[in-house]
């Protein structure tokens, strides 16, 4: 690597400046200057922006190489536009409309932003952590041979120290030891503040100490060149300033330079008489906040010294606020400049009244030479990758063969088969586990595909000839990748391979599998998979208190509430194994389709029985939410509507009644999600004056107006509820709302009404005003 021009830091200086101004200003512009009509405050971190823009200067404009990719801290996503507005990328009209409508999101997103996103960031800690999955994603791509070691890339992610309190953060560097992940620069903004507090003292050694532990080299960059040599020069001074608290030195960098004086003075006395001599107030202050964040001079060196691929961690101590009025007060997250104070900074920055957009406004002719030259050889992508979709083309996938199946079973059967008839789909799945891969039927696939080990793992169980099912060898070009028990983890992973098409051009089909109730467990980093548009398939299994004796603590009974609360993320809840391969054909097809999205499928070990299918006419209504089982009379009077595994139940049951209730009919949801979608897409399309029912609306409408539902899933009875509202018909809804309890299906569905008798009485229930 070249050895950077004197010129060189003196422009990254230049550019720190300007970016703190840029990012300061538009901030200020949205909350003071432009128009704001609703009396909401707009907000913005003014002090968080400033802590970073030295670090992110030199990274932008300096370290970083085409092929890399970064997770910008979220609430520095104003120095990321400035970045971008400086390289000619963001408009000035999104700047001005930050955080507004259409305008410069409040934090990066990767869907919204005009600008190159690699990441969203937003909830703390998940874009950190993303991260390391995607430089896994990297390294899988390299093994398998669609990636040139030319096209890899370093993963930086931008952190706040606060942000190190996320367990997340924790639970994937102990994952990345295991997988012996590489090419990761983390680097936290040290300021010691977070939203409401100071942070705790000397907290940083022991984030140093787990980091270390992990495999990952951690460089401290505390002091400044000009800090350095002051405290070097003077051992007392040095080492009074070593004990300050955080407390004590945010206290100071706020109050400046006379305050540091008569602390000095003070507790250190003779000794420091000939520094404080040579130093008036403002060279002090000056002095004492060349922490190393802020000194470029420091992070060119310590970004141009690791150039290996082992992960690294800076931690670069910073002032909150550095240069601003506010700078070290401990209430300053949300801080907003006033005015007064918004024209001294312009001032001081050289920034004429009426300039303040332009992007190199009072920088004189000397440096802006250095400055041009800069910016125009920074070598990060100024353009949005284009994403990549259709690379696959998806085959038809057959129902696996069985009189009486569970989906949790069919499903891994269909990926054996998958496996065994090979193909490109075949070949771009990557299946994920935390630690489940054998309980959610992945056993055969992985037999089959291997895991993925960066280095050959041999199975030493086979090799001394004990007897398995389970062949767990591995290397490089094994397709699996086994977790540890960490759920989050699980859709980071999902979230960094479902976005493998867009961030190195070659899409993936991943699939993750886990335990029904633990989607709670990461749904957060679940809700952050979908917010980037990463595609994947979710196979939860098993669900619901079908699950029997398992007990409670593993039933499952709001997913599918989550799920219809979820953008990104398709459920579909199969009763039969012939629907389940639709819905996996489909899934697939959504992951490599521009307007696709994420699917999740409920699964079952309840074994049951097939139905017969006269045609192949359940198939589309299957996919699209849900088809009629058995088909009601033109204006029956009810119907059963059920859901997944209690569909022997339903059946049953509607034999038992169909002479009873003429015209009774069944309908088998597949997706209350896909449902209630086109239910309000159709009403908001009335309003346009597009008249078209949805599919909910075509279905209920075979049934009288005034008919009653008997609806009936092994989940939140809501789920299926809000079926009435449809139509105005009228509902009894049965499904689980207490927790459950071990025990065999028959007591377990007699306990929670989900059996024939609930059924029955419901039904009866339901048509009593019409008896009467
Ligand atoms: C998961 C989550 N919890 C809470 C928040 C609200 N929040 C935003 S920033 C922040 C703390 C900021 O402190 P730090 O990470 O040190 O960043 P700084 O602004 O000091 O650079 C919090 C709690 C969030 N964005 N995400
Ligand atoms: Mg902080």
């Amino acid at each position: 690597m070249l050895k950077p021009l004197t010129t060189d830091i003196e422009a990254l200086k230049v550019l720190d400046e300007r970016l703190r101004w840029l990012s300061a200003w538009t901030i200020h512009h949205a909350n003071h200057v432009r128009d704001n009509s609703d009396g909401l405050k707009v907000g913005g971190h003014q002090a968080s922006c400033a802590s970073m823009t030295a670090i992110m200067a030199a990274l932008y404009f300096h370290a970083l190489r085409p092929n890399d990719r970064v997770a910008v801290k979220p609430h520095a996503g104003p120095v990321l536009h400035a970045i971008h507005y400086l390289l000619g990328s963001q408009s000035l009209e999104a700047l001005e409309n930050f955080r507004g409508f259409g305008g410069a999101q409040s934090y990066p997103s990767r869907t919204k932003d005009r600008i190159p996103v690699d990441f969203s960031t937003g909830s703390v800690g998940l874009g950190v952590a993303v991260t390391l999955f995607a430089s896994l994603v990297q390294d899988y791509l390299t093994a398998h041979g669609w990636m040139d070691d030319a096209e890899r890339g370093r993963f930086v992610a931008l952190i706040g120290d606060a942000e190190l309190d996320e367990g997340n953060i924790y639970e994937a560097i102990i994952e990345g030891a295991k997988h012996d992940v590489r090419n990761l620069w983390w680097i936290v903004d040290y300021n010691r503040q977070s939203l409401d507090a100071i942070s705790a003292d000397r907290m940083f050694e022991r984030f140093d100490e787990i980091f270390r532990s992990c495999g990952w080299r951690v460089v401290e960059l505390r002091y400044g060149k000009r800090l350095q040599a002051a405290l070097d020069a003077d051992p007392k001074l040095k080492s009074w300033f070593e004990q300050l608290s955080n407390a004590e030195l945010s206290a100071l960098h706020y109050q400046g330079g006379a305050a540091w004086r008569t602390r000095i003075e003070a507790e250190v006395g003779k000794a420091a008489a000939s520094f404080l001599n040579e130093h008036d107030d403002t060279a002090l202050a000056r002095v004492f906040t060349d922490l190393g964040g802020h000194c470029m001079e420091t992070l060119v060196e310590a970004f141009d010294a690791a150039q290996d691929d082992v992960p690294t961690l800076f931690i670069a101590w910073t002032i909150k606020g550095f240069g601003l009025p506010f700078a070290g007060h401990k209430d300053n997250h949300a801080g907003l400049m006033n005015p007064t104070q918004a024209a001294a900074l312009r001032e001081s920055m050289g920034v004429r009244e009426g300039h303040e957009w332009e992007p190199l406004e009072g920088i004189g002719d000397n440096a802006r030479t250095g400055v041009e030259a800069l910016l125009d050889r920074s070598r990060i992508a100024r353009k949005k990758r284009s994403r990549s979709f259709g690379q696959i083309s998806v085959p038809a996938i057959p129902a696996p063969a069985g009189e009486e199946q569970s989906t949790q079973a069919a499903f891994g059967r269909i990926l054996l088969d998958l496996s065994k008839a090979g193909g490109e789909l075949a070949d771009r799945i990557l299946t994920t586990s935390p630690d489940v891969t054998v309980s959610t039927n992945l056993g055969a696939w992985v037999n089959q595909r291997d895991l993925f080990r960066r280095s050959e793992m041999a199975d030493v169980l086979a090799q001394a000839k004990i007897a398995s099912a389970q062949k767990w060898g591995g290397g490089n070009k094994g397709q699996h990748v086994e977790l540890g028990i960490a759920e989050s983890n699980l859709f980071l992973m999902l979230a960094a391979a479902g976005l493998s098409g867009d961030l190195f051009g070659t899409r993936l089909f991943p699939i993750g599998t886990l335990y029904d109730p633990f989607i709670a467990r990461g749904l957060d980093a679940l809700n952050y998979a979908c917010y980037q548009d990463a595609r994947f398939l979710l196979v939860a299994t098993p669900s619901g208190i079908t699950l029997g004796p398992e007990g409670g603590a593993h039933q499952s009974i709001n997913p599918p509430l989550i799920a219809l609360g979820q953008p990104g993320l398709r459920h579909y809840e199969p009763a039969f194994a012939d629907e389940l391969a639709a819905m996996m054909e489909e899934a697939f097809r959504l992951i490599d389709a521009p307007d696709g999205e994420s699917t999740y499928l409920r699964l079952s070990t309840r074994s049951i029985r097939q139905v017969g299918r006269a045609d192949d006419s359940w198939r589309e209504g299957a996919l699209a939410g849900g088809y009629w089982l058995r088909e009601p009379a033109p204006g029956a009077e009810a119907a059963i509507v059920a859901m997944g595994a209690v569909m022997p139940e339903a059946l049953a049951a509607w034999e038992e009644l169909k002479e009873d209730v003429p015209g009774l009919g069944l309908l088998a949801i597949t997706s209350p999600d896909l449902l209630h979608r086109g239910w309000t897409a159709a009403q908001a399309a009335r309003w346009n004056g597009e008249r078209r029912p949805s599919h909910v609306e075509k279905l209920l409408s075979a049934l009288a107006p005034s008919a009653g539902l008997v609806t009936i899933a092994d989940a939140a009875p809501a789920s299926l509820s809000w079926l009435g509202g449809v139509l105005g018909q009228r509902v009894a809804p049965l499904g689980v709302e207490k927790f459950g309890q071990t025990g065999n299906l028959a007591d377990l569905y007699a306990a929670y009404r989900l059996d024939g008798d609930a059924i029955t009485e419901s039904i009866a229930e339901i048509l009593l005003p019409f008896r009467m």
